[in-house]
This record gives structure tokens, sequence and C-alpha cells, in this order.
């Protein structure tokens, strides 16, 4: 396979170089691609040496069967005719074409065989607390159809990219050494001692892009009529994403027989046992794969309601790994 990533500077571009190659992804040729910034910089893959080449309108994307690109949504949009124009199957992450009709939206723990059907040669990753939200819901909507879904996310420095994450760090050791942050550019406040109740900008709902993301593509990728309601929240964990969710299904579900069809999913880990402090937490899935889901329990407020605890890697499945993962299922189906 001829592989090529755009944006191979980026959080999610490194990501995807370490998973790639702990998959042992079958690789002849890579690409790497990025912008004037980090043109010319080299990364290792597997024991050899690749360097960054200036993504540009030409022919540099001919022979190559994947492009995952990760380098925003304005980058995705100038550079998708000059991606697939050859046939390669561009595996977006950004937002750039979620929505559309004619590009799938895919997870493939949910709908895999959607992944089949590309018009336009373009795959799109969804949002990361989508992704991890979907993992879970899927093994409970095939015990009854989840009605709706309420959320408040907890979501880490990392889902704003590494120079998030510097930054957060770097407003630590502000406080440290004079009392005082100085440098606040990628989150609307200070977030060190922080919680921030606004990912991404505001729509005319009242309700954040990220949030109204969590609305649409959960309905998308899951074929469903389901409602859903999000408060999205960044929290100054440096890496993983957590969310609290009450869901309703139209029959009541207990929390035994979700614990059952959770335990036994694909992507999911169970750590539920709350009485011996055992449940999900950031700084333990940061760098897994799968989704930690734990303190699920019958929600006192619904009778048909569920609530549940999930945290997730932000990078690795809420972006990298699941765009490598659509990779995976599209070669073991050629
Ligand atoms: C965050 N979820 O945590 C966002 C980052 O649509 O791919 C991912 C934005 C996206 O800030």
């Amino acid at each position: 396979m001829k592989v090529a990533i755009v944006g191979a500077s980026g959080a999610v571009g490194q990501e995807l170089l370490r998973i790639l190659a702990e998959r042992n992804f079958p690789i002849d040729e890579l690409l790497l691609f990025g912008s004037v910034r980090s043109a010319g910089t080299k990364y290792e893959f597997r024991g050899k040496e690749y360097e960054v080449k200036l993504l540009q309108h030409n022919d540099d994307f001919k022979g190559v069967d994947f492009a995952f690109t990760s380098a925003g949504a304005g980058t995705s949009k100038e550079f998708a005719d000059t991606i697939t124009k050859y046939g390669a199957i561009m595996i977006d992450n950004s937002s750039a074409f979620r929505m559309n009709e004619d590009v799938p939206l895919v997870v493939p723990e949910c709908n895999a065989e959607d992944a089949l059907n590309r018009p336009r040669g373009i795959i799109a990753n969804p949002n990361c607390t989508t992704i991890m939200m979907v993992v879970v819901l899927k093994p409970l909507e095939q015990l009854s159809h989840i009605r709706r879904i309420h959320i408040a996310s907890y979501q880490s420095a990392s889902g704003a990219g590494a120079a998030a994450m510097a930054e957060l760090q770097q407003q630590y050791k502000e406080l440290l050494e004079t009392g005082k942050v100085e440098t606040i550019k990628k989150f609307p406040h200070q977030l060190a001692y922080n919680v921030i109740p606004q990912i991404d900008v505001f729509t005319d709902t009242d309700y954040t892009k990220e949030e109204m993301k969590m609305y649409h593509e959960t309905r998308k990728i899951m074929h469903s009529d389901v409602q859903t309601s999000a408060t999205c929240v960044r929290i100054s964990s440096l890496r993983s994403h957590s969310e609290s969710v009450w869901l309703e299904t139209e029959r009541p579900i207990t929390a035994e027989e979700a614990r059952k069809v959770l335990a036994a999913a694909p992507g999911v880990t169970l750590v539920d046992d709350p009485q011996n402090y055992v449940y999900p937490m950031p700084l333990e899935s940061a760098g897994k794969d799968d989704i930690y889901v734990g303190r699920v329990r019958k929600d006192l407020a619904n009778e048909n309601g569920l609530t549940l605890w999930l945290t997730g890697d932000q990078i690795r499945k809420g972006a990298a790994l699941n765009a490598v993962q659509i990779a995976e299922y599209l070669v073991d189906k050629k």
C-alpha cells in the first residue's frame, strides 16, 4: 500500500505514525505532508527516516491508496480534489465533509459497511466525543432503541491539539513561577485550575458547534432518529476525554443487561466496580485503544433511563485509531 499522511506534524499525525507501525499496517511507501512550517521536518517510521513535504496542488497523490488527512477543515476542503484525483481514498479527520450526504461518516464498531459507499472517495472520521460515545451506545441500541441522550463531557486539552497541550503545561509552569498565567491563546480563558463550558463557537441554537456535532453525527453514524443534548466542557486533564451519559431507551434496560453487552462489545472495556474505587478515569485510558465504561446504573429520574460514565483517548480512538481501523476494514474487504 502507498499511504500518505497530511498534517504529519500534528498530534493526530504523530499518533497515526505510531498506530500504523504498532498495527503493522501494510505500507510499502509512505508520504508525509504538511504546511510551510512543518515541511522539511523528519520523522522516523519503522526504522527509516521520512521528510515532510509541502502540501501542494500537484500530482503527489498519484498511486496513493490511503490518504489520512488531519490538517483542519480548511485544508481538507481545499485539497480534497487534489488528494482523490487519482483514486486515493481520503480518510478525513476534520469536520469538512462529515454531514455531506455523499460522504460516509464511519466508526467501524458501528457502521463499517458505510465506508464501502463513498462516491467522492472521501470517508469522514467523526468528532472524538461522538466516536467515543457511539462505540458504547451501539451494543445498548441492540438491546432497545435509544430515543434520547443527555451528555456532559469533560474534554482534555488534547482535543485542541498539540499546541493546546503545551499551553496547559505552560500555564501551570507560569503559575508556579510567577503566580499568574500569561499564556492564553488556544482556549478562551485560563484552563489551568479551571473548567470552561465552551468548546468551539456558539451556534444560533445556543449550543456550541461541538455540542451540535454530537447531535448530528450520532444520528448519521447510528442511522437513528435519536435526540441528543450535550454540554461540552474543557477541563484541565491533558489527554483523554470523559463523558457522563444519560440515555432513554424504548423499553427499560437493566444495569445488569447493559453491563453484559458492554463487557462483550468490541472496542469497549468495562471497568465497573465502584465499591472498590474502580471506574474509568482519563489518566488510565490515555494512550489506550479501548473506550472504558463504568458507573453503569439505572437513572433515578427516568424509568426508561440508564446512566454511565466513559473515558477514551481522544487522539487514539477519537481520531487516529478510528481512521486506521477504517482503512484496515477496507484492506480486508479488497
Ligand atoms: C475538542 N472534540 O476536544 C474537539 C476536537 O471536529 O474533529 C475535535 C474537533 C473535530 O476540542
